[in-house]
């Protein structure tokens, strides 16, 4: 009996075998001369080339596989607006054409700009070829093999249309896939894999995946080409990069498929174009990329108050406090418990006075409450999410029994962004969106629960992971309507494109080194799929931190756009002065530190074409495939803030630690910030790494914008003097940008700026420096004062054997070296004055810089040192 039984089932195993016929090519053709249709037996795909704007190259490639049978299958997409796409397509002017030479009965080919599409036909395979440095022309067609591949589907596609699960299969040869946004792990990420499906991880694990924000878009390389993948659904999907395979593919729970191939010549170069079409991270308001203090929950009005007043007797710096989800009446959104804070709005008022901004916790779960006018505006206009039968969904979160309004729904969201006039209503301008992915006790919600869509009605796989950014986005649109002022927004959960909406911190991570030392990796990684207003909850938020790490964590995260202290309930008091008089001292200083180059870290924000937060393995030149070092474990949490602010972040309890500087275009060399030495690039190194000196590193040729304001309480507080470091490249490239504006109005052609731009050339000489400024911009300095580090006597000693330089001269208005205006110090200028915190002394003080100064000019000027 068993054996019939086992027969039985072998027979029908060969038979269901016996129907899967390989996708075999019937026919290619060019559609408005524009787009590659190919048809199989089973599917069809629209190649689509794109642009961003008009020239001569292609920047995507969009493929679109739908079933043969319903080729106008609705494709929605929250990502990739189809105002966005139109101009995209007409923005390409290039067209494909089929090479009609050789013997290829089996294989069509057809070339577009530098690229080749070949066709195999039976069975149905696709690879696209790069040209490096010539456009792919007819004449080249015969040696279009020698040509680079830079994907090539393999395996086949899985068209399984019952289940709605598409699989799509790419030879793996690349030797690195980075990406995904925000996910655990090495930064490399081949040989493991992934899915999308936005998740309440408390306490989540070190390689747990997945997590909360779901960005389906990865970058693959090797020594020879890069490219990306942007999969543009929001259903549950999957990646695998050669997990038990030797293929890597995506798959989707959808019953078509559509992704972009972003293409570009590096790392930064597809991560812009990525940015080009999902959308650039806003400039947030000024004063949200200062300190931000949290815990759940600060309890009452008076505790608030309290703790802003004890960060001005600390004398440390401070501009948001979050209220998290106890300032509610039983924890009810659009609400404040009258007991515990009887005047929100004067306590905002006061607290604005001083500096200080109050952002409040949102969760999406409405209370089921007669009478709760949230509750009941939202039901009588039908904004819940629902089950099949059309009841309302209910699950338990923090209010009790909550129904959920449906962001996939245009009418909820506008009932949303207007509810938020609660909030602008009392001077609140941050607001703090949490458990949207959503969350609710049970974890799991019904797959079958029914979303909107914007009208067209889809179940929880389809729309989970974008549920927590049309969260985000009608919270952003309501507070920036209602106040016409930039706001400051904050989710857990997003979707490609959130950088648009709000800015992202990684959930609840543990008070451990291991958790500290994976954030840097993750933020980075979010970065480079353009979420640049990234952080992580400094400290830890469960557990309690130790004195040692909870400070070694605020001074790395001084660095990282998102800066907030954060902490569990029940948890001891993290106030950065919590942890003893060194710790109070060091944490001071970095946070101190942070506003001093609060002109670079805004600026940098503003400046975000490429990743604000860049991994070492963005600095890697494809041909010298440095990737090695930027993808071992030993440095791939190292980062570089902006342009060339390069952070080394290391356990707490190190004395020392190894940092890799990698290989720049322009510079050959690294300056350790605290004493000017010099590290030639792309080696690595042992440095100290105490407690007060967290390894940080300047890229020769950066000038990096500095304010020292008398008292730093905020990031309103002024400097009459603005600092430029200027770093001796002897490359003699230079570059440094300053961009400012009122800091809290609505990025606009209105909206007065101004920028200062910095290059310079070198000759043995010389140091010439072109200051660019904007002019029609008040910039409030009236002083600047140039520091020149890493100038030796042996610099520019060619004339003659005077010790240089002998003099500045702006404009042709000369300054004498040693003179008032010029002077040589020897005193550290970046370094904590160890000596009063007992600190093992660690500066080497030989090394010397430059320090000149002169009356602000009011236009653009130069600067020459000889
Ligand atoms: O179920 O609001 O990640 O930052 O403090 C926990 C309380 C809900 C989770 C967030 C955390 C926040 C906490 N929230």
């Amino acid at each position: 009996m068993r054996k019939l039984f086992f027969f039985v089932i072998l027979f029908f195993a060969i038979s269901a075998n016996a129907q899967i016929n390989p996708n075999n090519v019937k026919s290619v053709i060019i559609t408005n001369e524009t787009s590659l249709l190919i048809q199989t037996n089973e599917f069809q795909l629209e190649v689509i080339p794109m642009a961003n704007e008009k020239k001569n190259a292609i920047d995507y490639f969009e493929f679109s596989y739908f079933p043969t049978n319903n080729k106008e299958k609705w494709h929605h997409s929250y990502t990739v607006t189809s105002e966005k796409r139109m101009d995209l397509l007409t923005a390409n002017s290039l067209k494909f054409q089929k090479y009609t030479g050789g013997n290829s009965g089996t294989t069509e080919c057809y070339f577009i700009g530098n690229y080749i599409i070949e066709i195999e036909k039976q069975p149905y395979n696709i690879v696209i070829r790069e040209f490096k440095t010539q456009e792919a022309t007819k004449e080249l067609a015969n040696q279009y093999f020698n040509s680079t591949s830079i994907l090539r589907d393999n395996v086949g596609l899985n068209w399984i249309n019952e289940d709605h699960k598409i699989s799509k299969n790419f030879d793996l040869q690349e030797d690195f896939f980075i990406g995904l946004g925000e996910k655990t792990g090495p930064v490399n990420k081949k040989g493991n894999a992934y899915t999308m499906w936005n998740s309440d991880v408390p306490a989540y694990g070190l390689d747990q995946d997945p997590l909360y924000v779901s960005i389906p878009f990865f970058i693959a390389g090797n020594e020879k080409t890069v490219y990306g993948i942007y999969v543009d659904h929001t259903c549950k999907s999957h990646f695998n990069f050669g997990a038990a395979c030797n293929y890597s593919s995506i798959s989707v729970e959808d019953d078509h498929l559509r992704y972009y191939v972003i293409l570009g010549k590096s790392i930064s170069e597809v991560s812009s174009n990525y940015r080009k079409l999902t959308g650039f991270t806003p400039l947030p308001p000024k004063w949200s990329l200062g300190f931000h203090q949290s815990r759940w929950s600060y309890k009452s009005q008076d505790e608030v108050l309290t703790l802003a007043s004890e960060f001005k007797k600390k004398n440390m710096p401070i501009d948001a406090i979050h209220l998290d989800i106890h300032y509610m009446d039983a924890c009810k959104v659009f609400t404040f418990n009258q007991q515990q804070f009887p005047n929100p709005k004067s306590m905002v008022e006061t607290l604005k006075k001083q500096g200080i901004n109050i952002i409040t916790i949102l969760d999406p779960g409405i209370k089921v409450e007669k009478g709760y006018p949230a509750y009941e505006s939202a039901l009588k206009q039908n904004l819940f999410l629902k089950y099949p039968n059309g009841t309302n969904y209910e699950a338990g979160v923090w209010p009790g029994l909550c129904n959920f309004p449906d962001f996939t729904n245009p009418n909820a969201r506008e009932w949303w962004s207007q509810s938020v006039k609660f909030y602008t209503d009392l001077g609140i301008s941050g607001l703090w969106n949490d458990m949207n992915e959503p969350a609710a006790w049970g974890k799991e919600v019904p797959s079958y629960i029914r979303f909107n869509r914007e009208g067209h009605l889809s179940n929880l796989t389809q729309n989970r992971n974008v549920y927590g950014m049309q969260m985000a986005r009608a919270t952003r649109e309501g507070a920036e309507k209602l106040l016409n002022k930039r706001v400051f927004t904050l989710t857990r959960a997003g979707f490609a494109g959130i950088q648009r909406y709000a800015a992202v911190w990684t959930g609840d991570n543990v008070a451990t080194d291991d958790h500290m030392m994976l954030s840097f990796k993750m933020l980075a990684n979010m970065s480079l799929c353009g979420v640049d207003f990234v952080g992580a909850d400094v400290g830890g938020f469960m557990n309690p931190a130790t004195p040692e790490l909870f400070t070694r964590w605020m001074s790395i995260a001084a660095f990282t756009p998102f800066y907030r202290a954060h902490k569990m309930i029940d948890m001891p008091s993290s106030e950065p002065w919590c942890f003893g008089d060194i710790n109070t001292e060091i944490n001071r200083y970095y946070m101190q530190l942070r506003y001093r180059l609060m002109p670079y870290i805004y600026s940098s924000m503003q400046q975000n074409e490429t990743p604000v937060v860049q991994s070492i393995a963005n600095f890697s030149n494809l041909s010298t495939a440095n990737y090695v070092n930027a993808f071992s474990d030993k440095f791939e949490s190292q980062f570089v803030l902006g342009k060339g602010l390069l952070i080394a972040p290391v356990r707490s309890n190190a004395k020392s630690t190894e940092v890799y500087l990698p290989q720049t275009s322009n510079s050959t060399t690294w300056y350790s910030i605290y004493n000017d030495e010099q590290y030639e690039s792309n080696k690595s190194y042992f440095v100290n790494a105490s407690m007060a000196q967290l390894p940080i590193f300047v890229k020769a040729g950066m000038v990096l914008p500095e304010i020292i304001p008398q008292k730093i309480e905020n990031t309103e507080s002024k400097s009459d003097t603005l600092n430029l470091h200027v770093y001796y490249n002897q490359s003699g490239f230079y570059e440094g940008y300053l961009y400012e504006d009122d800091g809290i109005s609505l990025k606009n052609k209105d909206l007065p700026s101004g920028t200062i731009r910095i290059s310079g050339n070198s000759t043995k000489q010389e140091i010439a420096f072109q200051i660019e400024k904007t002019s029609g911009f008040n910039f409030p300095y009236k002083t600047i004062q140039f520091f020149i580090h890493g100038l030796t006597e042996s610099t520019l000693n060619n004339v003659d054997d005077m010790p240089k330089p002998r003099t500045f001269e702006v404009n042709k208005q000369l300054f004498i070296a040693n003179s008032a205006n010029v002077f040589e110090t020897k005193i550290p200028h970046f370094a904590l004055k160890q000596d009063l915190y007992k600190v093992e002394r660690i500066h080497k003080t030989t090394q010397s810089y430059f320090k000149f100064t002169c009356a602000m000019p009011q236009e653009s000027f130069t600067l020459k040192i000889k």
